[in-house]
């Protein structure tokens, strides 16, 4: 069983799938050609930062077109517009790297360790909606995978600590299988945890965490200007950069000399 849809707009099915289990797959969305070339680019970044270990890069976009053009897929755009409405940003992009052979992640819901979303009430919100490209295959299980538990962005108890401090399996865990080239779109609230690798190579997979406008960004305290200057409006757009008619403060109030 599996939440499946297809590339491009959010049907009511979708939505329905995506309300009951907080997830969808998408498969095809990248071509075999942009695999390997977000491939390559997030083998270049993880170099150029140094990394050993599981470990997660921000701001690819920056420095490497091939993952900037995903900022803004036309693929997964409508859907994100259809769950947030014409005004939301990109919270922040990781690319994250599971090395060969690695273990078991741990259990968690996304969110920020300054302020736990559950704070802000039942059902947790959508906050921060990921579309998780795959880069490297994953169509079986013990490929670095992700797992999810359907439906528990609902929960109202937390997956209890003794599973989360031994990372125990739990029997309704969903392990996503699914080729490169796939987008896996999830709520914040669903718990979830990066799958065992058994492979001898490393798994890469580049999140795009997409937000209302008045969270802030993770991977960034500013904007790159060079990256601004050179990137389309729409990508400008979901980098925060947009003018707000009623900024600073009560701007559709009338003036004094409007009122005379
Ligand atoms: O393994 C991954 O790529 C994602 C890890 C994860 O759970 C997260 O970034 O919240």
């Amino acid at each position: 069983m599996n939440p499946i849809s297809n590339p491009g707009a959010f049907t009511e099915l979708d939505r329905f799938m995506f309300e009951s289990w907080g997830y969808l797959i998408i498969p095809n969305v990248l071509s075999e050609e942009e695999v390997s070339e977000c491939l390559e680019a997030s083998i270049r970044l993880h170099e150029s930062a140094g990394t050993s270990g599981w470990a997660q890069v921000g701001k690819g976009y920056e420095t490497e077109v091939s993952l900037e053009r995903l900022i803004d897929h036309p693929a997964i755009l409508p859907k994100v517009r259809a769950l947030y409405g014409d005004r939301f940003i990109l919270q922040s992009a990781w690319c994250t790297k599971q090395p060969a052979f690695g273990g078991m992640g741990g259990w968690h819901q996304d969110g920020s360790g300054a302020y736990d979303f559950q704070k802000l009430g039942y059902p947790i919100p959508l906050v921060q909606l990921r579309a998780s490209f795959l880069l490297t295959d994953q169509s079986v299980p013990r490929t670095g995978n992700m797992e999810l538990i359907p439906g528990s962005h609902r929960s109202q108890v937390r997956l209890p600590d003794s599973i989360r401090a031994a990372r125990e399996s739990v029997p309704i865990g969903h392990v996503i299988c699914a080729p490169a080239g796939s987008v896996l779109l999830f709520h914040n609230a669903v718990w979830h945890r990066t799958f065992a690798h058994d492979g001898d190579y490393d798994r890469f997979t580049m999140h795009y965490i997409y937000s209302p406008p008045w969270v802030r960004c993770s991977d960034r305290f500013e904007n790159n200007q060079e990256f601004l200057q050179r990137t389309t409006p729409t990508r400008r757009y979901l980098m925060g950069e947009f003018s707000r008619p009623d900024a600073p403060f009560g701007a559709s109030y009338p003036t004094e000399f409007e009122n005379e």
